[in-house]
């Protein structure tokens, strides 16, 4: 047994200061979708692996994803390479990419159709991810914090019934308005998934894990409490049964003034804030309450210049006195130029 304060050593990463709510005079920073298109060495592994869910399930090659932009950037945290929708997958749902278009999948859109999907998660589709966070987690210097994720369960059954993303998830808003009870045992299936899925990860080596909800900004203020809150409250306790002192960052994408009601309620330990939340409403209302990350937005950073030079100054005014880790607002765009990347990261550690 160890001494009370020995996760608190000096070694401890900076961004793991951060969610446990210390202010730091540099802010630990990271980038949502950090391994990806814009690096010509992922790429290069990609065309390598032939396909995307091949990428994701060779754990050697979604290892070396995963470091690579530690490697080039020096970012304060790693996250696992993986997707959200290899849940659906191990829950028994036909699940491909289509090239430059994105995922599909067999969609769920009756009591059939759910029938022919599992109750449970197969582990054995899982245990390459889990491989990967292993491999990861003995490569990555002390200083750099992993993470690991899932979906979700909102934004994972958007994609279970519409078969692909949708602009406005109508498929998903039509079930849950015509058979509340059907769209119940999507999520609860996703539920139970998602906290043996993030308690593995855990197992594995992550040191936190974040549960990405895209599209919560699209639920009015009831559904959101029945569909984004509720689940997700559901995931945060599974995992703390068995992980009580694991740590959890939300990312309720869009949910804007409903954020205070999601941290209060789900007991998340960190949350994400998107680009065009009210700055002065998140700093008063979001961050009294638990570390933010975020919030840059991807198209200043795609743009770069001056503007973003002053859109980094506003991010830090508005959360730098606080517990805060930099980040963008949703993922990096494709087509983002590196030496943004390096202004960015040469902006926040200045
Ligand atoms: O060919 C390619 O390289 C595919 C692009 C790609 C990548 C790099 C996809 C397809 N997924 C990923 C990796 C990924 N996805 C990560 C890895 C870690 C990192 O951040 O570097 C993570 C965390 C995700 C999470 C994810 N997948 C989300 C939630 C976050 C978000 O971006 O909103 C969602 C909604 C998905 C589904 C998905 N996977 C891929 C695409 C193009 C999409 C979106 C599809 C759509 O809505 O149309």
């Amino acid at each position: 047994m160890g001494w009370p304060m020995s996760t608190a050593t000096k070694h401890e990463p900076a961004f793991l200061k951060a969610l446990s709510g210390q202010t730091l005079s540099t802010p630990p920073i990271w980038m949502m979708r950090q391994a990806g298109r814009y690096l010509p060495e992922y790429r290069e592994l990609r065309a390598k692996a032939g396909s995307f869910l091949s990428l994701c399930y060779n754990p050697e090659m979604a290892a070396e994803v995963t470091l690579q932009p530690i490697r080039r950037f020096g970012f304060d945290a790693a996250i696992l390479f993986s997707d959200i929708l290899v849940v659906p997958q191990a829950l028994g749902q036909k699940l491909w990419f289509v090239e430059g278009e994105g995922p599909r999948l067999e969609p769920v859109a009756d009591a059939t159709r759910l029938g022919e999907i599992n109750e449970r998660a197969d582990p054995d589709l899982l245990a390459p991810v889990i491989e990967t966070v292993r491999r990861v987690k003995t490569s990555l210097p002390q200083e750099t914090a992993f993470i690991g994720f899932c979906g979700a369960p909102w934004t994972v059954a958007t994609y279970m019934v519409a078969g692909r993303g949708t602009p406005d998830q109508g498929p998903a808003k039509a079930l849950f308005g015509s058979d509340p009870a059907l769209f119940q045992q999507i999520i609860d299936r996703i539920v139970e998934a998602s906290i043996d899925y993030l308690c593995a990860q855990i197992e594995a080596g992550v040191d936190a894990v974040q549960i990405f909800d895209s599209w919560a900004g699209s639920l009015g203020a009831d559904d959101f409490e029945r569909w984004c809150v509720t689940p997700t409250r559901r995931i945060v306790d599974g995992v703390r049964a068995r992980h009580p002192k694991s740590r959890i960052i939300g990312f309720p994408r869009g949910a804007g003034r409903l954020i205070p009601r999601y941290v209060a309620a789900t007991g998340v330990d960190a949350v994400g804030l998107e680009s065009d939340i009210d700055r002065a409403f998140a700093r008063d209302e979001i961050q009294s309450l638990v570390p933010v990350q975020g919030n840059l937005d991807p198209l200043v950073l795609r743009s770069g210049g001056p503007e973003l030079e002053r859109e980094v100054e506003a991010v830090r005014a508005a959360f730098g006195d606080g517990p805060f880790v930099f980040n963008l607002g949703h993922g990096i765009l494709p087509d983002t130029p590196i030496a943004h990347v390096e202004r960015l990261l040469a902006a926040v550690r200045a």
